[in-house]
């Protein structure tokens, strides 16, 4: 049987990937939908080789639609998921406007796959935060040995996850900057090139960025679990590449050679851990490819049961588009025959 997908937001940073990864992992897919604002309508990208056209988005988009994948920021999903789910298409928003719903599945599919099957509710089925998947993806492994109480993390975020404008803005200033020339910022309130921003989208009344109370929540609803969480999200001058310095305290003693066995045997991990020879994860390595890289293991000697790992994943794939594709893959085998 062959699907018929929509792409939602097909000329963004992560629609774009989510095209290459229907195409990569050889989705069976009929026909194929590009949607995004009247700005990008018009244009004419690929699928498979073949000329797309892209569409204007409209409520009247998804008709003959089996799957929409969604990735055109919240007001938009919010706007016309529903006119979808209406159609009859189920959708996959990437977006973080569906994620805190009770009737909507928040889903990392190596963490809680099953919660797919809440996918009748509202017909919409909501991808979790880049920064939140590849942090829950390699701390299952962990929680299911060893039940973690409570998470400490600091993330290095690129700024592909702000999207193409902003992968522009870096690549610019550095250009000025070098030639003596003042950066222009647009995209971010300060200088991104040579500088770390600890805001990443807008603060909360609680004095935290909306990034960072999302890895509080989103963890939560996932792992189905009363752990207790506190984030601190920046943003750095790196293009693709989360990474992400993670401390968590368990209820169960943990040692560092059963987290590194456990983490290589995890679905989703790679366990890159060798600092004796200089090896443990990084953005230049974990970009392009779906792992999320998990090392630096070791114990945090300051509390009991306590360890310390850093996570590095590709934001674009494993973080957005590549979630959001094995979500519709286990849908067509598991719910949709
Ligand atoms: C970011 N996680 O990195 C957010 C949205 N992709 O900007």
């Amino acid at each position: 049987k062959k699907w018929n997908i929509a792409i939602v937001g097909a000329t963004g940073a992560v629609g774009a990937q989510m095209i290459e990864c229907l195409e990569e992992r050889d989705f069976p897919v009929g026909k194929i939908k590009y949607l995004a604002s009247s700005r990008s309508a018009g244009e004419i990208l690929e699928f498979k080789g073949k000329a797309v056209l892209v569409e204007e988005l409209t409520h009247d988009s998804f008709d003959g639609i089996d799957i929409a994948l969604f990735s055109a920021g919240g007001e938009r999903s919010k706007e016309f998921c529903p006119s979808a789910a209406k159609a009859g298409a189920i959708c996959i928003d990437n977006s973080s406007a569906w994620r805190m719903d009770a009737d909507v599945p928040l889903v990392v599919p190596e963490v809680n796959a099953h919660a797919i099957a809440g996918y009748k509710k509202k017909g919409i089925i909501a991808n979790p935060n880049c920064s939140t998947i590849q942090m829950v993806v390699a701390l299952k492994p962990l929680h299911d040995h060893a039940q973690i109480k409570r998470i400490v993390v600091s993330t290095y975020q690129a700024v592909s996850g702000t999207g193409k404008k902003a992968i522009e803005e870096l690549r610019v200033q550095v250009g000025e900057l070098l030639n003596g020339r003042p950066a222009n910022t647009e995209v971010y309130p300060h200088q991104i090139a040579f500088n770390c921003l600890p805001q990443i989208d807008s603060f909360c009344d609680n004095g935290y960025t909306k990034e960072e109370m999302k890895m509080v929540n989103e963890t939560r609803k996932i792992m189905e679990a009363d752990i207790k969480v506190t984030a601190t999200a920046v943003r750095i001058p790196v293009f693709f590449g989360h990474s992400e310095s993670i401390n968590i305290e368990t209820a169960k003693e943990i040692s560092v050679a059963t987290a590194m066995e456990l983490i290589a045997a995890a679905p989703g991990c790679e366990l890159v851990d060798d600092v004796a020879e200089g090896i443990y994860p990084m953005p230049v390595d974990a970009a392009g490819q779906d792992f999320v890289q998990v090392g630096r293991i070791r114990k945090d000697e300051s509390i009991e049961n306590g360890l310390n790992l850093w996570v590095v994943a590709d934001n674009i794939r494993k973080g957005a588009a590549t979630n959001a594709v094995q979500i519709a893959e286990i849908l067509i085998e598991k719910y949709l025959k």
